[in-house]
């Protein structure tokens, strides 16, 4: 897995059941040092409209302790799953890319946060903690945009759907994430309506030079602009890619190529804003 590509905010491991929602006795361990120093870092990575060069959001990615074993997001949220503390460390990261909004974001940018679809419907209830953070930062809800694995999301299922519903009623906006390579596909999209679709990088590492997944592309591009669905291509690492994305129409983009993953602002790479420029130029 490419550095920058998040996995499943973030694992596809497991299930969050009752038990380790509520978060068992943490036992002495590398996992607890972290939850009680806060010691993840929240790195943004720029979503950029494809048409103006310009980033309209930041993904927020989480990184464990720099040379421990936990760094990589995927490697982390596994062991707090393993340890009965996933429902804690999300809680932590969900707090910590709501302050990098308030920080280096300001008005007018949305931060993209990563969460796991089976803690919404404990989510955004009254008494939860995010809708105070949300207040106690002053942020504004349509600024915040939930991404919502396709990998573990049922469509579907009417908890869930309610759950969705309540946070729209809030403002907020709903990314599905990681589509492509998910259980529930095309049905998922229709029943979920959201305002952005992140297309996996599975889909577009070499859609230069082939002809299946282009196409694909195409088409989704075409369902999302005529609904009015933002599609985001992430993991675009080839000037190759940015090119044939844009001609295909996909509005947004993510990944190496535009901008790595960095603290604070991380602008887009002049190799990238070159080509936008060009293609932008042409008729
Ligand atoms: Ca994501």
């Amino acid at each position: 897995m490419p550095e920058g590509r998040e996995p499943a905010n973030n694992t596809t491991h497991g299930n969050i059941d009752a038990e380790s929602a509520t978060d068992k006795e943490l036992p002495a361990s590398e996992m607890q040092q972290i939850l009680l120093g806060g010691n993840v870092d929240v790195l943004l990575q720029p979503i950029v409209d494809l048409r103006t060069g310009e980033a309209v959001g930041y993904e927020a990615l989480t990184r464990g302790p720099g040379g421990s074993r936990l760094f990589k997001p995927a490697d982390l949220f596994e062991a707090a799953l393993e340890e009965g503390c996933f429902h804690t460390l999300e809680s932590m990261c969900r707090r910590r890319a709501l302050e990098a909004k308030k920080k280096s974001l300001g008005p007018g940018v949305q931060i993209f946060v990563n969460m796991d679809p089976r803690l919404m419907p404990c989510l955004l209830g009254p008494a939860c903690p995010t809708c105070g953070w949300i207040r106690e930062l002053d942020l504004s809800p349509g600024e915040i945009v939930f991404e919502l694995t396709e990998r573990v999301f049922v469509g579907g299922d009417p908890i869930m759907l309610r759950a969705l519903e309540r946070c729209r009623h809030q403002g907020h906006r709903i990314a599905l994430d990681d589509v492509g390579i998910g259980y529930s596909g095309m049905a998922t999209m229709v029943a979920l309506r959201p305002d952005y679709i992140k297309l996996d990088g599975y889909l577009v590492r070499g859609v230069s030079n082939d002809v299946y997944r282009r196409n694909l592309i195409k088409g989704l591009a075409s369902y999302c602009n005529e609904t009015g669905i933002g599609l985001v291509a992430e993991c675009i690492e080839t000037a190759e890619e940015l090119e044939i994305l844009c001609r295909i129409g996909v509005t947004y983009g993510q990944g190496y190529f535009l901008a790595p993953p960095g603290p604070g602002r991380p602008p887009l790479r002049p190799e990238a804003s070159e080509i936008l420029r060009r293609i932008r130029q042409q008729p």
